[in-house]
């Protein structure tokens, strides 16, 4: 089998999705995500400029040497543009092989491992009480296991709120917008909330909460300590990790569980995280992590640290990439959770999918390869038009993490 043509298909129906696809000559195509949120443009000039021509004419079966060589080839290792190129090449040769052999992904990666998978929806209000609303549907529509976030008394906006009485979605403006951020606010009100929302809805439903990297080590210990009565599935990103020892100070004082990695692109971002036994969920994903055959050498090297799986699941990985997820989460034995929100109907009516819901609970459905592709007729329809990220400033102007 041989590699004939790959395209990179670009399209913004409500937001922007970068699409790999990679076709064989024997007719049989497979697809990747290679979004990266706020930067996509940067991922697609290093498919195009670079990866594409080094494609054409390789055996779409070799993953593993295909992996390497754009990894070690590259010379420049680790890093979001490159690592999400690799991601989405990956992505759809494993696509294309599980197509060769007729079953669907997750047969290839050992069977499944459950019957169904875990996931987490968001609720998100601009104050307590459209919070706690926002919760109660969620519980409605049968999720056992909800993220709260909530607009901050004292604060004009917060992470994970539209401003917009939307559903979140972060890449708002062409150029950054400015959020303002205070720490002491955020840390009094937040134990308050959590205590609401037991109080109303019982100890029974998961709750999660992400920090997004805003607290330095010692308030994070402090917040998850003042968390520990509420009993939170997790607590995400309370610091940024690229010093992995802040994650020791926090595990001193608490015993919350605590999710890191969404932005990690590698195994070695979370080494000393997963053997240290300093977090009890790895986010890394698909997208951002080196596609499949990567994520299968860290979620392997958790399992042997009792660290499990929780991927990042936001709306700005397509549904390629939560296809794939949920092949993985299917078929591993660590798996932990998946995020879930929602794509808008816009963004759907751009791809298809197999994996279906049910409840809470999600199954990668049994269409052959990963079950997810895009529409390419409907993809041009809606041009990719730039969009960034917000940034964050404290009161006095610094600026912080987002
Ligand atoms: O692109 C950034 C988003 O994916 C991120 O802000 C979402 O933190 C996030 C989450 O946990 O879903
Ligand atoms: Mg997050």
């Amino acid at each position: 089998m041989k590699i004939v043509d790959v395209r990179v298909i670009v399209c913004s129906p409500g937001r922007n999705f970068v699409t790999l696809k990679i076709i064989t000559d024997q007719g049989i195509y497979g697809v990747g995500d290679a979004t990266l949120n706020g930067r996509e443009k940067a991922v697609v000039s290093y498919l195009e400029d670079y990866v594409v021509d080094m494609l054409i004419g390789k055996d779409p079966q070799r993953i593993e040497d295909i992996w390497q060589y754009l990894y070690r080839g590259a010379y420049w290792r680790r890093g979001p543009i490159g690592v999400t190129a690799l991601g989405a090449v990956d992505t759809a040769l494993w696509d294309i092989k599980a197509k060769a052999a007729n079953m669907p992904l997750y047969q290839l990666l050992g069977g499944r491992s459950r019957d169904k998978i875990m996931t987490y929806t968001h609720a998100n209000g601009i104050d307590l009480g459209t919070t706690l609303d926002e919760v109660g549907k969620a519980i409605e529509l049968g999720y056992q296991a909800v993220r709260v976030q909530s607009g901050v008394p004292g604060i004009a906006s917060s992470y994970g709120v539209s401003k917009y009485g939307e559903k979140y979605e972060p890449a708002n403006a062409e150029l950054p917008t400015e959020d303002v951020w205070s720490t002491e606010k955020y840390l009094n009100y937040t134990p308050k909330l959590f205590a609401e929302v037991r109080k109303q809805y019982g100890e029974d439903i998961h709750l999660l909460h992400d920090v997004h990297h805003r607290l330095t080590p010692i308030e994070a210990a402090r917040l998850s300590k003042e968390l520990e009565p509420y009993h939170l599935f997790w607590l995400e990103d309370p610091v940024p990790a690229e010093n992995q020892e802040s994650l020791r100070l926090i595990r001193q004082h608490s015993t919350t569980p605590i999710a890191i990695g969404e932005v990690f692109n590698s195994i070695h971002d979370c080494r000393e995280l997963i053997q240290d036994q300093l977090i009890d969920y790895i986010r890394t994903t698909i997208v951002h992590a080196g596609g499949i055959t990567h994520l299968k050498r860290i979620a392997d090297f958790a399992s042997l640290y009792h660290v499990k799986t929780g991927f990042h699941g936001a709306t700005d990985l397509s549904p390629i990439c939560m296809a794939a997820a949920l092949h993985f989460d299917y078929a591993i034995p660590n798996f932990g959770i998946q995020e879930h929100m929602e794509h808008s109907d816009l963004m759907e009516s751009v791809f298809t999918r197999s994996y279906e819901f049910e409840k809470g609970f999600f199954t990668p459905g049994e269409a052959i390869g990963h079950g997810a592709d895009i529409d390419e007729k409907e993809a041009k329809k809606y041009p990719y038009k730039r969009a960034s990220l917000p940034v964050n400033r404290l009161e006095d102007g610094t600026l912080w993490n987002w």
